[in-house]
């Protein structure tokens, strides 16, 4: 058989934000051919996709494997619109955060798809393909739901892949047609990027987090074996320049961390990585030490807060004093640093969003990104806020706000405060003088020019009165 995947995504979408390769259906794509089929796959974040092109590729496949972030749903229902229109009886097979997230509600949004796949897809889609040659019943497969005579059933409940070590790497072959890893403001990756996953899940349950822990059991904490991340890594050095490790907490097992990078330290790699979820209660000089050492040029923390009591109320088990330290000690590392705050939670005043200005002020931070706090489906704090009749469960996400009684400040206000976060932390002389002795210093000139495009569309936007702000997730 042939299976097309597809990452849907609307015209200009990879000019919001960083983006990386897909690596979910890299991974699709590669059991898929290790078990014989044919796999084509098309980005819509990568190139602008046009009808034709899309009824090209369609004519030569057999199914449609699409994945769906919930941001993307439009996008992702106008193409299956799209190819059912150009095919009516191709089966189109959706999976991703979005239908694992949203789970039943997932063919309701995406009314074009048949069959919707919850948590990982590797196993499944093999069954799936099963199916589609009339060799299983999608009422013995896991994970999934189907339209059964008008109404949507599911099957088996959903499994999730115990020994990581057992999955093949991604096809990445599959997208060395486009380029990834360039980001609008943030830290742009050395062509060409990639991305790599080593471990699922974590071990932590910080309450506006959507985990999928919080509702697939077993989902837990699953990590690769060093031994096999290196393989990896090997495999695709020379052929890559950068990795974005995209783990949610990839130094959580300190042990394995310093088993990953003394093994890389033995072989002759040269890659650059850039870690994306680093939690500051794992720094430690000796480690940070072999990863400057092994290439890892940035690292990404979720700091949330500069209040001890917002972090204590986020679960987020963590103090100011291993901030200071772990940003300290990336710093002398030389680290591109990037960190992520939220404002809004509802024991917050005003006193303390201005704490957490000064605070991320106070660090030496390369970029810092400031989010209101949304109750997002998946968290446990959206969980709650359903149970207190707060949400309806039919709500995928709410803003912490004074008129949902969430939160203690109006819409209008966490903007302002949001928009002034930003301003204050990137319009400061120390900051950009900081900036440019960085980037003599790297010989690393996509810093300022992505600095000087901040600043420019932060002042047309403020200008025109937009939101600067809204949901901006870039490192
Ligand atoms: C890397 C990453 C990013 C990067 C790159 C994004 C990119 N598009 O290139 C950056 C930082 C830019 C980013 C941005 C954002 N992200 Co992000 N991101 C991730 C992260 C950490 C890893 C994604 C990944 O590669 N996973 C590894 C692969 C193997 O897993 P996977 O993609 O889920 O695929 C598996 C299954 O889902 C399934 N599957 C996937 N597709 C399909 C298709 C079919 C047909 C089948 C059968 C199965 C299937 O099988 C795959 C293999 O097991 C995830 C969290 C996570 N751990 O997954 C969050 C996540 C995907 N991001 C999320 C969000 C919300 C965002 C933002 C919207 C945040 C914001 N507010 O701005 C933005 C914009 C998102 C966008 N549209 O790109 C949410 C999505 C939630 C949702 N309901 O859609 C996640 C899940 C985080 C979370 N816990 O909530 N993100």
């Amino acid at each position: 058989m042939k299976f097309l995947l597809l990452r849907p995504g609307e015209e200009g979408r990879n000019t919001k934000h960083l983006v990386l390769s897909p690596l979910g259906l890299l991974y699709l794509g590669a059991v898929l051919e290790q078990e014989g089929h044919k796999v084509e796959l098309l980005d819509y974040y990568a190139e602008n996709i046009s009808k034709e092109q899309l009824e090209n590729s369609l004519m030569s496949s057999d199914a449609i494997g699409m994945t769906v972030y919930t941001e993307d749903c439009k996008p992702a229902a106008d193409i299956s619109r799209m190819i059912k229109d150009l095919d009516p009886d191709i089966p189109l097979i959706i999976g991703g955060p979005h239908c694992t997230f949203l789970q039943k509600r997932s063919l309701s949004d995406i009314p074009d798809a048949d069959i919707s796949v919850m948590g990982e897809g590797e196993h499944v889609i093999l069954d799936l393909a099963q199916f589609l040659q009339g060799k299983k019943n999608l009422a013995d497969i896991h994970g999934i739901y189907y339209r059964d005579n008008g109404s949507i059933v599911s099957g088996k409940p959903i499994q999730v892949i115990d020994n990581l070590d057992v999955l093949p790497f991604p096809a990445r072959h599959l997208v060395e047609k486009y380029d990834y890893g360039t980001s609008t403001f943030g830290y742009t990756l050395k062509k060409k990027a990639t991305s790599l996953i080593t471990s699922k899940g974590c071990p932590f349950h910080c309450r506006f987090c959507t985990r999928y822990g919080n509702f697939i059991k077993d989902w837990g904490f699953r990590k690769r074996s060093a031994e096999n991340v290196v393989n990896e890594i090997q495999e695709i050095n020379g052929k890559y320049r950068s990795v974005a490790i995209v783990d949610d907490n990839f130094l959580a097992d300190k042990k394995r961390a310093h088993r990953i990078f003394d093994m890389l330290l033995e072989t002759d790699t040269n890659v650059e990585f850039l870690i994306q979820g680093a939690r500051v209660d794992t720094a430690d000089k000796e480690l940070y030490m072999k990863m400057k050492k092994a290439g890892v040029r940035y690292i990404g923390f979720g700091i949330e807060s500069g209040n001890q009591d917002v972090l204590d109320f986020y679960n987020k088990k963590i103090t100011l004093q291993q901030i200071r330290k772990a940003v300290g000690l990336a710093r002398e590392m030389d680290f591109f640093i990037g960190a992520s705050f939220i404002f809004g939670a509802p024991i917050e005043a005003k006193k303390h969003v201005e704490n957490t200005i000064k605070f991320a002020c106070s660090l030496p931070l390369d970029r810092a990104n400031f989010v209101p706090l949304i109750y997002r489906t998946g968290s446990s704090l959206w969980a709650e806020a359903v149970k207190n009749k707060k949400i309806s469960p039919h709500q995928y996400d709410a803003l912490a706000v004074l008129g949902h009684n969430l939160g203690n400040f109006t819409e209008e206000e966490l903007i302002e405060y949001t928009t002034n976060a930003f301003k204050t932390f990137y319009f400061r002389p120390n900051y950009i003088l900081g900036q440019i002795y960085r980037t003599l210093s790297r010989k690393d000139y996509s810093l300022l020019i992505n600095g000087l495009k901040f600043f420019i569309l932060f002042n047309k936007a403020r200008e025109a009165g937009e939101e600067v702000i809204k949901s901006k997730n870039e490192f």
